[in-house]
């Protein structure tokens, strides 16, 4: 049975046939290449098992901590994302600093999964919230905060209408999205 790096040398070779079947003029063939370095020197058996040890009950300790606060309504884990609300109302810039202060950031739905873990929220307090996503300044375009396209929306009916007045995004309860002026006071919701 091949190792994994023959496969990936197999495959990598097999690809590269296809290239050169493709080319009209296959090129010249590279020079070998310099033999990797020795590996790190592995720990000791009984070290290593005290670190798995260690791991394993760090792990089980979160798991425990983690089913506490979502038993108690506090976070909410959608994928890989834990959202929770300190159940302020701020503007815009506020409840995004709050995130930030936290470690996290607004949240910004990316599927309709994590849109209904935010719309609970928004609905357990029965407050809109602003969402991590904002228009450029110039061009108008709905982005995330790090400036990357949409990659999911739920707009409601007639929106996005505000034009180049309502620069931010809020959530309404049935989950639908309004933009919305930043200065508005709205349930912070972060993401971590
Ligand atoms: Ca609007």
């Amino acid at each position: 049975m091949l190792s994994y790096s023959s496969y990936i040398l197999v495959a990598l070779a097999a690809f590269s046939g296809t290239c050169h079947a493709l080319s009209k003029y296959p090129g010249i063939s590279g020079l070998p290449g310099i033999p990797g370095r020795d590996g790190l020197k592995g720990l000791p058996d009984s070290l290593a098992s005290k670190h798995h040890n260690a791991l394993a009950h760090l792990k089980h300790r979160l798991f425990q901590l983690e089913a506490v606060l979502a038993l108690n309504g506090k976070i909410r884990k959608v994928g890989e994302k834990i959202l929770a609300s300190n159940g302020k109302k701020a503007d815009f810039a506020s409840a995004l600093q709050s995130c930030e202060e936290a470690g996290g950031t607004l949240a910004a739905p990316r599927n309709e999964e994590e849109n209904k873990a935010v719309m609970d929220i928004v609905k357990e307090y029965n407050q809109y919230a602003y969402l991590g996503i904002r228009k450029g300044e110039t061009s108008g375009q709905v982005k995330y905060l790090d400036g990357m396209p949409l990659s999911y929306s739920n707009w409601h009916q007639h929106e996005p209408n505000g034009k180049g007045k309502e620069k931010c995004v809020e959530m309404y309860t049935d989950g639908t999205w309004n933009d919305k002026k930043c200065n508005m006071y709205r349930l912070t919701i972060c993401e971590f």
